[in-house]
Formats: C-alpha cells, structure tokens, sequence
C-alpha cells in the first residue's frame, strides 16, 4: 500500500512540539497521547496516521518499515546501530545540549576517568578522538545521581536549562553535541511512497524555515 503514511513519535516534548510543524501540513491529530491510551493516532489527514513509541524506539520502527517517516532526537540517533534510515530534515525542535559533567569544583582526575552515561556508544566515540581511555558505565536515568554518590567521576547527559545539573552540584565542563530533532524516513517508503512523502519534506522545510 503506497497510499498512506505513517509517522512514528514520541509523547512528551517531541509530540508537544512537532504539533505545530505537522499544523503546518495540515495534519492535525485527533487524540491527544496522553489522554488516550491508544497507540495508534488518526488525524483530519485519512492517509496519514502517528503512532506512539518510546523516544529510542522511533528509528527501529522506521528502519523495519513498521512507520514510514518517524521524528528523533539526535541524541537517540547517535546510538542507534541500525541498518540505517534517511535522515533528510533537521526540525530544529526539542533543542538541547549533549554535555560532559562534573561535580563543582572537582580536581583534576588521575588515572582511568569513570564516566556514567545512557549515551554509551557517543561516549565512547568522544572520548576515542580525544585519544583518551575511560570506563563508561552504563546507566538507564537519573545519570546525576552518579557523581554524588561515587559510582562515577563525570556523566554525559543532555542539558536544557541547566537547572537539573545545577540541583545534584554538577557543571558542565564541554559539550559533545548539539542536539534537535530530525525526520527520519524508512528507505523503501522514500522511494515507494515519494509522490506522498517527498512534498510532505518540502512543505515541511519551509514551514521550520519560517519559525
Ligand atoms: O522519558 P522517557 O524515558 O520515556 O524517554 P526520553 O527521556 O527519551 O523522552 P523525553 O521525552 O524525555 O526526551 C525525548 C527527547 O527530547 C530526547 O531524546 C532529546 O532529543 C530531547 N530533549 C531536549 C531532551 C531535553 N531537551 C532534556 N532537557 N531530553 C531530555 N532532557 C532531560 C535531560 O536528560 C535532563 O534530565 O531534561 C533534564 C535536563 O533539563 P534541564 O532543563 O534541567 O537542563
Ligand atoms: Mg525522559
């Protein structure tokens, strides 16, 4: 069926801000995720419909075609060790920073650096180019806690504010990446659904170029 899309994306600041950018297409969704408990979103668009997933899970359904187009963070798309997606547009929303951290005032570390993070494979592809060995722990959240508890030197987190870094002594002491959320699209939709999809993209451009 090349006649519909499907758009997978999360709930919470992804959903809240895509909203407008997919108003911009005219597509509207007529249930709100976090009333609902229904995963699978119809909108005034008959052809086209959003599911809801968890933030890490939106490439593994766009790569497996199980979604057509699906909108991540580029923090989630930095880990993700897929076969591959297309990564067309740049939506400029739930924009942060992917920062290394450490508690105020800490001193110089000596010997292997222990660094507690959700974002494995950027930590170690960061520090790799630094030239530089560390001990990456992997942890699922509350990565803050780490330091203040001693199970880690340092953590990579995102940061917005600042203000939860702020709250468990930390500051943060370089940043590794700039992070938005980008459209992602299934490589066999691109080209079995292009009349649906490629004018979607276009439109879509304009409309983040216009806010
Ligand atoms: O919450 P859940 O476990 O279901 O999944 P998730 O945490 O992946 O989802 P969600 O909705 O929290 O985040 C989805 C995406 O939003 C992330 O993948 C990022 O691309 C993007 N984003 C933008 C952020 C932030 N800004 C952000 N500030 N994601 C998380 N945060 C967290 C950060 O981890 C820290 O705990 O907010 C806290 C810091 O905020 P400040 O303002 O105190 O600095
Ligand atoms: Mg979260």
């Amino acid at each position: 069926m090349s006649d519909n899309v499907t758009i997978a994306i999360s709930k919470g600041r992804i959903f809240t801000e895509a909203l407008p950018l997919l108003a911009g297409l005219n597509i509207r969704p007529e249930q709100d995720p976090d009333v609902t408990r229904k995963l699978i979103l119809t909108t005034n668009q008959p052809d086209v419909k959003l599911i809801v997933v968890r933030a890490t899970d939106v490439p593994t359904y766009v790569e497996y075609g199980a979604a057509d187009m699906g909108i991540a963070g580029k923090d989630v798309l930095m880990e993700y060790t897929g076969n591959g997606v297309y990564e067309p547009l740049d939506l400029q929303i739930a924009r942060c920073k992917m920062v290394l951290a450490a508690p105020k005032n800490s001193k110089e570390i000596n010997g292997r650096l222990r660094v507690a993070t959700k974002y494995v494979i950027t930590t170690r592809n960061y520090f790799a180019d630094q030239g530089r060995q560390v001990e990456i722990i992997k942890l699922y959240g509350s990565m803050e806690l780490a330091p203040v508890l001693g199970l880690a030197d340092q953590i990579v987190d995102l940061m917005d504010t600042g203000n939860t870094l702020r709250a468990n002594g930390l500051v943060p002491i370089a940043t590794i990446a700039e992070i938005s959320s980008r459209i992602i699209v299934n490589k066999a939709s691109m080209k079995m659904k292009h009349e649906l999809i490629k004018p979607m993209l276009k439109k879509l451009a304009a409309v983040v170029n216009k806010t």
